[in-house]
This record gives structure tokens, C-alpha cells and sequence, in this order.
């Protein structure tokens, strides 16, 4: 244990996790570490939910982003949640969010801290942070995701810590941990290169503030592998074609400009094209690290690429701590307000894609909500990337549900990402570069090019109907902007004549 932790201040804190958890009393909000399911303070999450099954008890909780089973599966059935923050991808949760139950702030995951900062969520009663070790000078070290725990530390009154020692020791070295000053001291972020390192390997935590540090050995939980399907295989080859396109303009060179690349089944698809690609030295300054980058990075593909948290399936989980042994001068976790700070995806001119729900015929997305009231997931990073990117991507099935929904309709049903910030549409019909184009010109390409064809006259009918009646620089008829959406609710497809 000594070897794990190193100061003597923390080693007299060790305290059974049966204890930490009664530290933690009705109404507290508590700031925990985890990300896409890496990071999370494991055991104390699982005894707290175990808890919460005995005793009727609530808390806020906030997060880096979605957690696993035990988190937000658990502690919701034992009804523990009473607020969540900032994003989420759990069907038990999700399922309350929608129900009323709990209450949901769905955040651009750059903003959590800065919202803390200011006092307007918060303050923190406790942080409970997974940590791989404790250094001499009692920095702590994260794990397998940054997330929002510095800001977590910094602004909680109790901080405790999940030593796990059952992680790769290669996690040491592999963070780089900055924290912005409050507003009027502020400097600006000074990474120029998206490989520079700018703060420190681990936390700086006021001991006095760390009430106990607990053990465990718990593993991370893995995320889904998924493998390319024919469908999402062409969307992924249509991206690919758009950014092949951008080098032959001379816009863009094989190297690309550094890339950040959503989660999910596209996405996936998308890295796994990159392999048999022309792109080469390519860097990637993304929100998640999945299996695909790894994979990037042993092709020659990836020279570089820095997150704020892994998300990897069984067999990367397996092999992680020699995938860092080796990569390690390749790979960086950063806390998310940095990996997703407007200022440093700007700066860097990243080139973004992420996944939509459904796209309109003008270009603006929904990101979150089914049928403009059901929350799916939350808006996560892609907000923070899509408006301030070089090139912000989107791409989507052009159908859901067996070709019942088309996933580009008139108008969406509720707005993510305006048309203002959205670049590029791609589905598995094609892509539509919309820069440069007007409003009109978008909504002829993307009925034409990424449309499914059985929906392509009913939105040329609802265009042509709109130019005529109402006019104007972006064409409606408020009465049908939702038909489809309603036809769908009434007759289980969009297909206006079934
Ligand atoms: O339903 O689960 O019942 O099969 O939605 O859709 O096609 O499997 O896509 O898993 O990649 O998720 C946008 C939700 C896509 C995700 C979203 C139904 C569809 C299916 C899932 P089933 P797919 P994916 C990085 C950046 C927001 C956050 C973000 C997401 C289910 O990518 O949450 O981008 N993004 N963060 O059938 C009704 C439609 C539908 C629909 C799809 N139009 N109407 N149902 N579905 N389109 C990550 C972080 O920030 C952490």
C-alpha cells in the first residue's frame, strides 16, 4: 500500500468503505470522477447504491459524463437520485428523467465547471475520486478519465478517495491536469500544439480537506465493441470521401487538422475506415479515446491523441496496461473543460463529427430528444465541438426503427446544434458540404443527396408547398413543420401515405 500511497499524511486515512458511505446524509450533492464508464470510484458507488436499498435517502449527483450500472443503474432503482449532471446514456435513468423522477441538467460538458465556479450548481458536499496512486507530495493521480474531477476538489468541502489497486501503475504520467482561474485572473490556455503539456500529473488536494481515502480493486466496465454494419461502413466511407475531397482542394493535407470523433456505431466505423486510409500522422483531440484510436495508433495512422476519458471494450480493457506501457508518449487525459474548451478546440481548427438523432432539411440537429420530449442521452461534448470546430460533422442513418422515421425531416423536433454551427450531413446515401450554401440550396442537396429516396417526394412536396405559400430566406408551414413527426405518433411510420 505504501507503494500506491506514497505521502504519509493519506496513508492514516484509509478507512473501510462501509464507513465512508454513512458520511453522506440526505439532500448532500456529491461531485464524483467517471467519464463514458472509466474512472468511477467504483466500490464506493456500489456500497452507497447498497445503502440506498435500506435507506430512504437522497442526493445530487454529478459526474465527468455517463456511468455505469452501479451509478446511475442502481442508485436510481434504489431512488438515491434526486439531481443528475451532466450527461448520461443509462436506459434505468433515463427512463426516470423521462418519467419526471428525477431531474436531469443536460450540460455542454465544457460548462459543468465553470457553472461551479461561479456558485450557480453546487457547492459540493463531497468528491469522491478514483485515484491509481498517491505521489510523495500528495498529488493525486486519476485513472482511466480526468472528467470534472479537479473542479470537483477544488470546489468540495470533503473529498474522498478510492484508491484502486487493481489499475495499470502505467496510468502515472499520463494526465495533465490544468484548472483555469476564476474570471479576471484568467490567462489564456497555452496549448498551441495539441500535444503540450501544460499542467501536472495529478490533483492538488488540500489534505486537510481528504476525510478518508478507501480501497479497492475494482474493474473498470467496458462499453459495447461495435462493429460496422453495411450501413454505418458506407456513412463511414462517405465521411472519408468528403475529407479525401478536402486534400484534393488543397483545404487540407494528409495529416488532416486534429480530429474529435464522437461514440457509437458510426463513429466507430469512421476510425476503423481511417485504418486502410491515405491520412497519415494524424492527431486526434477528442472528448473519448476508444478501441478504434488504439487501433489508429498501432496502424501509423494516429501520432498523437489526448481525451479526457477512455471508452473501450473487453479486449482494450484487457490489454490496457500494456497498450500504455507502449503508448504512452502518444496518449494524454486532460480534465474535460480543457479537452473540450472552445478556446482550444478553435485554436487547434478541429474537425469534429458526431452522431445526430435527426438532421432538418435547413441543417439544424437534434442531438437529444426523441420526438422533441424523450431524452436519449444529453447533448455531452458535441455541442461544445460542433459550434467552435474548423469543420463540425454530422452523421446519421437516414432512417430509424426499420425506415419508419426518417432521421431527415422538415424541422426537427427539438434543436441541439443551430444550422449556423452544422458543416457537414452525412448518411449512408451520401454528404452534404453545407458551407457556403443558403438555406434553399441546403434543403435541395440534403432531400437529394442524404434523404432516405422513400421519404425524397414528400419533402420535395413539403419544400416546394413552403417556397410557395410562405417564402422567405429558410422556407416553413409552421401547421406540417412537425407533420411527420405527428403521423409517426399516430401511425407508427413518417411515410405520410401509410
Ligand atoms: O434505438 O437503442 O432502441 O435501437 O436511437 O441510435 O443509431 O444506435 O446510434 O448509439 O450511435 O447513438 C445520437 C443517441 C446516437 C448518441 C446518439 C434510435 C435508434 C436506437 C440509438 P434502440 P443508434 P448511437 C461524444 C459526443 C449525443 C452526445 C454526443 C448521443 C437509438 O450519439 O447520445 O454526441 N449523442 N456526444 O433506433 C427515434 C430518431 C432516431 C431514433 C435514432 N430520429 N427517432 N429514434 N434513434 N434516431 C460522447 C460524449 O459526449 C460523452
Amino acid at each position: 500500500l505504501q507503494e500506491t500511497i506514497r505521502n504519509e499524511d493519506f496513508l492514516h486515512k484509509v478507512v473501510p468503505v462501509e464507513e465512508a458511505i454513512t458520511w453522506i446524509e440526505d439532500g448532500m450533492i456529491l461531485g464524483v470522477s467517471g467519464f463514458t464508464l472509466f474512472g468511477e470510484p467504483k466500490l464506493f458507488l456500489q456500497k452507497l447504491a447498497e445503502r440506498g436499498e435500506q435507506e430512504d435517502f437522497k442526493i445530487d449527483l454529478y459526474t465527468g459524463a455517463s456511468m455505469s450500472e452501479s451509478a446511475d443503474g442502481t442508485m436510481v432503482e434504489n431512488d438515491l437520485i434526486r439531481y443528475r449532471l451532466p450527461y448520461q446514456g443509462n436506459p434505468i435513468l433515463r427512463k426516470q428523467i423521462n418519467l419526471g423522477s428525477v431531474s436531469y441538467i443536460d450540460q455542454h460538458l465544457s460548462q459543468t465547471s465553470e457553472t461551479l465556479r461561479q456558485g450557480v450548481i453546487g457547492p459540493i458536499d463531497y468528491a469522491v475520486i478514483e485515484a491509481t496512486a498517491i505521489t510523495e507530495d500528495g498529488l493525486i493521480i486519476p485513472s482511466g478519465s480526468v472528467g470534472n474531477s479537479p473542479i470537483f476538489i477544488e470546489h468540495a468541502e470533503n473529498v474522498i478517495v478510492e484508491v484502486n489497486l487493481n489499475l495499470p501503475k502505467e496510468y502515472e504520467g499520463l494526465h495533465d491536469i490544468y484548472i483555469p482561474n476564476a474570471q479576471g485572473k484568467r490567462s489564456p490556455i497555452p496549448i498551441t500544439d495539441a500535444s503540450d503539456r501544460i499542467g501536472d500529473i495529478g490533483i492538488r488536494v488540500d489534505p486537510d480537506k481528504v476525510k478518508g481515502i478507501i480501497i479497492s480493486n475494482k474493474n473498470d466496465s467496458p462499453s459495447p465493441l461495435f462493429e460496422p454494419n453495411e450501413t454505418t461502413q458506407i456513412i463511414a466511407n462517405n465521411l472519408l470521401t468528403f475529407l479525401e475531397e478536402e486534400v484534393k482542394s488543397g483545404r487540407l493535407t494528409e495529416e488532416l487538422a486534429p480530429i474529435q470523433s464522437g461514440v457509437g456505431s458510426v463513429a466507430n466505423a469512421v476510425l476503423n475506415g481511417m485504418k486502410h486510409s491515405q491520412f497519415r500522422n494524424v492527431v486526434v483531440a477528442s472528448e473519448v479515446i476508444q478501441d478504434g484510436i488504439f487501433d489508429l495508433i498501432e496502424a501509423g495512422v494516429v501520432k498523437f491523441a489526448y481525451a479526457t476519458a477512455f471508452s473501450l471494450s473487453d479486449k482494450r480493457v484487457a490489454s490496457l496496461k500494456s497498450d500504455l506501457a507502449k503508448h504512452c508518449n502518444k496518449i494524454m487525459l486532460r480534465p474535460q473543460e480543457i479537452s473540450n474548451h472552445p478556446e482550444v478546440i478553435r485554436r487547434l481548427g478541429i474537425i469534429a463529427f458526431n452522431t445526430a438523432i435527426e438532421a432538418d432539411i435547413y441543417g439544424n440537429v437534434n442531438s437529444t430528444h426523441i420526438n422533441g420530449t424523450h431524452m436519449m442521452n444529453g447533448i455531452g461534448g458535441s455541442g461544445d465541438f460542433t459550434r467552435n470546430s474548423r469543420i463540425s460533422i454530422f452523421v446519421t442513418p437516414s432512417t430509424a426503427k426499420d425506415g419508419r422515421i426518417s432521421t431527415i425531416v422538415p424541422f426537427v423536433s427539438h434543436v441541439d446544434h443551430t444550422n449556423h454551427d452544422v458543416d457537414v450531413i452525412v448518411t449512408e446515401n451520401g454528404y452534404v458540404d453545407m458551407r457556403g450554401l443558403a438555406p434553399r440550396e441546403i434543403a435541395e442537396q440534403l432531400i437529394e443527396n442524404c434523404m432516405h429516396p422513400q421519404y425524397r417526394e414528400q419533402a420535395w412536396s413539403y419544400f416546394e408547398e413552403a417556397k410557395k405559400k410562405s417564402g422567405g430566406n429558410t422556407p416553413h408551414i409552421l401547421q406540417k413543420a412537425h407533420a411527420w413527426h405527428l403521423h409517426f405518433q399516430k401511425n407508427g411510420t413518417m411515410l405520410l401515405n401509410k
